[in-house]
C-alpha cells in the first residue's frame, strides 16, 4: 500500500516522520494493542533514528529540505486475539515546494502527483498550526493570541489551507475516485486552549468544504499532533520547550489511520475475516476522542 504525505514547506513533514519512526518502533496502544512500524531499509531507518537523536540530544531542529522521499515500512498490530501484518507501506513524502510553486517543475510534479493518486490509499495532509490560528478571526483565538496577526498574513494562511482543495477539486467534481484523505494539524501544541483549538478546526473544515460536504462520497479524518509542549525555534535553530513524543501527543494516529483505511479498501484480500474485523474493531477503539471522521460529509462515529 502507498500513503503520500502532503503538506508545505516548514509544515512539519520532517519532525512529523521523524519522531513518528522513534514512538511506532514498538508501541503500547493500551487495552492490549500494541503496533510496531519499522522501515525495510536499514539505512533509512538509521537517517530517521540520527534525525530525531540529534532533536532529542542536540537539541536542533532537521535541517530544510525541499525534496520528495520515499519510505518502505512493515507494519505489524496486535491486539489480544488477532494480529495483522503488512510486509510493505510506502510512504511518498513529498516536497513542500510542488504544492504550492509556480514554477515549471511544479506544475510538472503536482500534474504527476494527482495521476499517480489512484494507486495511494491515503491522502495525508499536514496543515502547520500556527498557520491555522494566523487564518483564525481575532474573536476565535484565545486573548493571548489576539492582535498578532497582519491582514496580509492571514489571507497567505487561508491560502495555504485551502490548496488542498484547489489540488482535489477536480477529482471530487469529476466524480473520479480519491482515496481515504486525513487533514493534520501539526504543531497543535501552539493553541493555547482547547476552545481555541476546536476554532482552528472548525475553521479547517470551512476552508476545505468540499471535503466535508454532504454527497462527496469521500472518507475523511481530521486529527492534530504535536512533539511537545511550549515548542518553539531559538537562536541556531535550536529547540526552545518541552519534547513529548508520545501516543498523548497523537504521534501514533495518523499511520494508524492509514492502516485501518488500507484494511477497509482492500477488505476482501485478507482471508481471516474474524481477524481482520477484530483488528479494525481494536484500532477503531484506539482512536477514539482522537480522531473525528466524516463519511460521505457526514460526521461518521466509530466507537463501537
Ligand atoms: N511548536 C511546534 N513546532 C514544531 C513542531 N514540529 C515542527 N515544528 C517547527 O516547524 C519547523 C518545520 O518543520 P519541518 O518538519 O522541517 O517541516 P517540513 O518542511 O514540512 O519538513 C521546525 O523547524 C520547527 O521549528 C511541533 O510539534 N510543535
Ligand atoms: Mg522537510
Amino acid at each position: 500500500m502507498k500513503i503520500s504525505i502532503l503538506g508545505v514547506s516548514r509544515s512539519g513533514k520532517t519532525c512529523y516522520i521523524s519522531a513518528m519512526s522513534q514512538v511506532l518502533k514498538n508501541c503500547n496502544l493500551g487495552n492490549g494493542c500494541r503496533v510496531s512500524l519499522k522501515t525495510n531499509d536499514i539505512a533509512k531507518q538509521l537517517e530517521l533514528d540520527n534525525n530525531f537523536m540529534s532533536m532529542a540530544t542536540e537539541r536542533e531542529w532537521p535541517k530544510g529540505t525541499d525534496t520528495t522521499t520515499s519510505y518502505d515500512f512493515r507494519i505489524h498490530f496486535q491486539s489480544q486475539d488477532a494480529s495483522l501484518q503488512l510486509s510493505s507501506l510506502t510512504m511518498d513524502d513529498y516536497r513542500g515546494g510542488m504544492l504550492n510553486g509556480m514554477g515549471k517543475q511544479d506544475k510538472i510534479d503536482r500534474d504527476s502527483f494527482i495521476e499517480s493518486l489512484s494507486d495511494t490509499a491515503v491522502i495525508t495532509f499536514l496543515i502547520d498550526g500556527t498557520t491555522v490560528l494566523n487564518a483564525m478571526d481575532e474573536l476565535d483565538k484565545d486573548a493571548t493570541h489576539r492582535g498578532e496577526t497582519q491582514a496580509s498574513e492571514k489571507l497567505a494562511a487561508i491560502n495555504e489551507i485551502s490548496i488542498m482543495e484547489n489540488i482535489l477539486y477536480q477529482r471530487i467534481q469529476n466524480k473520479t475516485d480519491i482515496p481515504p484523505v486525513l487533514i493534520v494539524i501539526t504543531k497543535s501544541d501552539v493553541f493555547a486552549s482547547k476552545e481555541e483549538l476546536n476554532n482552528g478546526i472548525s475553521l479547517v473544515k470551512d476552508l476545505l468544504s468540499a471535503l466535508f460536504s454532504f454527497g462527496n462520497r469521500l472518507f475523511v479524518g481530521i486529527t492534530t499532533v504535536s512533539l511537545g509542549s511550549g515548542l518553539d525555534k531559538g537562536d541556531n535553530n535550536s529547540i526552545i520547550g518541552q519534547l513529548d513524543i508520545s501516543t498523548q501527543n497523537n504521534i501514533h494516529i495518523p499511520m494508524l489511520f492509514a492502516f485501518y483505511a488500507y484494511l477497509d479498501a482492500e477488505y476482501e484480500i485478507f482471508p481471516d475475516k474474524t481477524n481482520t474485523d477484530k483488528v479494525m474493531s481494536a484500532i477503531r477503539k484506539v482512536f477514539a476522542g482522537k480522531i473525528s471522521f466524516y463519511d460521505n460529509g457526514k460526521e461518521a462515529f466509530s466507537i463501537d
